[in-house]
């Protein structure tokens, strides 16, 4: 009598609502969920659990669990238990603390039991559609589980119970007969389409599994793919092969002039914009990096690091690479002491299959600089040219709430976030960035695009990451050590009609070109291309001929180059 109450009163805590929750890695859409259980601290001394939420959407089941104890990694390393009363019937299924559990999950070994009338049915992950973020260690993680899989068959409601260690754990909830969950089944749609219209410099990241693209069965799916995508800038993995791959992607876009680089171990930058340099960058030949020309305005350089990490639960030769990494990068811009000439601020995008499936801590490495290794590898080396982090660009499918970027349905791993788009958002802005999935795509956007739905999943195990962006700073501030050679000073007045005036200090005789690009880009005028003496010289612009409107003044020295931006104002 005692325990039918408590169910009660658990059933009428909980709240219904769907909720469109990403899985992503990140739980700001859990925000308004209410909260399902709060477990108290110290009840088990291992693994012990904080909080647990539940929701669903059209398609799936969605939890949210967290712990009191240290992090851990959800596919590996821990004994999570989930059991879930599908028919709400304690007498069919595996009985549990008050469950007759239909479905019993083992996240550490990434295998279930579905116990039906007859039996047991061992299950894998892609049984159940079991999709789980973060890919990392974490003390939080997302979980979705279809609820249309034949262990579910699509519930009214269900009745939960995670405990932490096989069965005798901490559990959640403590009571017995668990916590009943009672599916909203207001209809929440499909996700916000994410339009795959090329929205400024495209670059496309993709490991193509074992030099896909030179395989005739699969050539024609990235070819589909790739010329779907238009990209600007393609960086590969798991691409070994030399020669041909230039003249392949060159004959996809026979209209434009194809750029591509060598090719270091299996990882090669292809690009729209000349590869000016290009070098391996760590002992290990898994980072490369190339400089390319652009025609911004702004800044006509941009620096593509292109990484992958070594794979799998090797997470110690991980760590020891993007360590050794933030070591090279730090001797390059603070001491000069690299492959070749880096121009001060050049926007830098840093991509690829990173196979972070382990500690988390490899992401802080790649994105704050945080070396582990500090006797090793030296001191700490923000990564962005303000002295911050570079930024992890997190990205969901065009028409899915999912967030993985690897996906292998025979495998025990459930799909995972191992390609990382990383960059400065110092001088960097993104405009539109997706996952493309053609399964999760629905026909008519196929056949706009000329892709077909198995596409992407016959291609490759990796999904191809899009981003569209633009320069919008130079990035560099006061503190930094600018090359002595020339400084652009402030154009003055500013706003102006019709002429500013444009002071320029040169530390010693260089040649200078001074030049004024509209907003677009396009050149409106060279004021000098000189060999200038040292000293002061102060250059002027006379406007009248000209529309009101911003205008930027670029004055480059080599590799080195500063701009500013100016205002007509008739
Ligand atoms: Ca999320
Ligand atoms: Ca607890
Ligand atoms: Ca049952
Ligand atoms: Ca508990």
């Amino acid at each position: 009598m005692f325990g039918r109450f408590i169910t009660l009163l658990l059933y009428l805590t909980c709240l219904r609502a769907a909720h469109p929750i990403v899985i992503d890695g990140l739980f700001d859409d859990w925000q308004e969920v209410p909260v399902t259980i709060t477990d108290p601290e110290g009840d088990y001394n291992y693994d012990d659990w904080a909080e647990l939420k539940i929701t669903n959407d059209d398609d799936f089941i969605f939890f949210k669990i967290s712990l009191h104890s240290e992090e851990t990694l959800l596919q590996n390393w821990n004994n999570f238990y989930l059991y879930i009363d599908a028919d709400r019937d304690s007498l069919t299924g595996h009985p549990f603390r008050g469950l007759g559990a239909e479905l019993a999950w083992h996240f550490g070994y990434r295998t279930g039991q579905y116990f039906e009338q007859d039996g047991i049915i061992d299950l894998w992950q892609n049984d159940i559609t079991l999709r789980q973020a973060p890919t990392v260690t974490s003390t939080e993680f997302e979980i979705a589980i279809a609820r249309g899989s034949f262990v579910l068959s699509d519930p009214d409601s269900i009745a939960v119970i995670f405990s932490s260690f096989y069965d005798t754990g901490d559990y959640m909830p403590d009571s017995w007969g668990g916590v009943v969950y009672q599916l909203d089944t207001t209809v929440l749609g499909p996700a916000e389409p994410i339009l795959m219209e090329k929205t400024g410099t495209r670059l496309v990241t993709y490991n193509t599994l074992n030099t896909g693209i030179l395989e005739s069965d699969r050539q024609p799916k990235f070819q589909r793919i790739i010329q779907a995508l238009d990209p600007d800038i393609i960086s590969l993995q798991e691409h070994s092969e030399w020669n041909e791959i230039g003249d392949i992607i060159s004959s996809w876009f026979p209209e434009d002039t194809w750029y591509q680089g060598y090719t270091f171990r299996d990882l090669v930058v292809l690009s729209k914009y000349p590869i000016i340099n290009q070098a391996n960058l760590i002992s290990s030949e898994r980072t490369m990096c190339a400089l390319l020309q652009t025609d911004d305005p702004i800044n006509p350089y941009l620096l593509i690091l292109n990484s992958h990490f070594s794979c799998c639960d090797n997470d110690d030769d991980r760590q020891e690479q993007v360590d050794e990494l933030v070591k090279v990068l730090r001797e390059w811009r603070l001491n000069d002491n690299g492959p070749f000439d880096l121009p001060e601020g050049t926007p830098m995008f840093h991509v690829g299959d990173f196979n972070f499936v382990g500690y988390r801590e490899q992401i802080e490495t790649v994105t704050a600089g945080n070396i582990q290794d500090e006797g090793n590898y030296g001191s700490d080396f923000p990564l962005d040219w303000d002295g911050t982090a570079i930024t992890d660009l997190f990205s969901r499918h065009t028409h899915k709430r999912m967030a993985y970027t690897w996906r292998s349905d025979g495998s025990s791993f459930n799909p995972g976030k191992l390609d990382y788009v990383l960059y400065t958002n110092s001088n960097l802005s993104i405009l539109n960035h997706f996952v493309l999935n053609t399964l999760a795509m629905p026909d008519s956007i196929l056949n706009e695009w000329g892709l077909e739905a198995e596409d992407t999943n016959e291609a490759s195990d990796h999904l191809p990451r899009i981003v569209d962006f633009m320069v919008t700073d130079l990035g560099i501030t006061g503190e930094l050590d600018l090359p002595q050679q020339y400084i652009l000073s402030h154009p003055y007045p500013n706003p102006f009609n019709p002429q500013v005036m444009i002071p320029i200090t040169l530390a010693r005789e260089a040649h200078i070109q001074l030049r004024i690009y509209d907003i677009h880009g396009r050149l409106v005028i060279s004021i000098a291309d000189d060999v200038l003496p040292a000293g002061k010289k102060l250059f002027s612009w006379d406007g009248s001929q000209y529309p009101s409107g911003v205008y930027i003044v670029r004055c480059q020295a080599g590799h080195v180059m500063q701009t500013e931006k100016i205002i007509l104002l008739k």
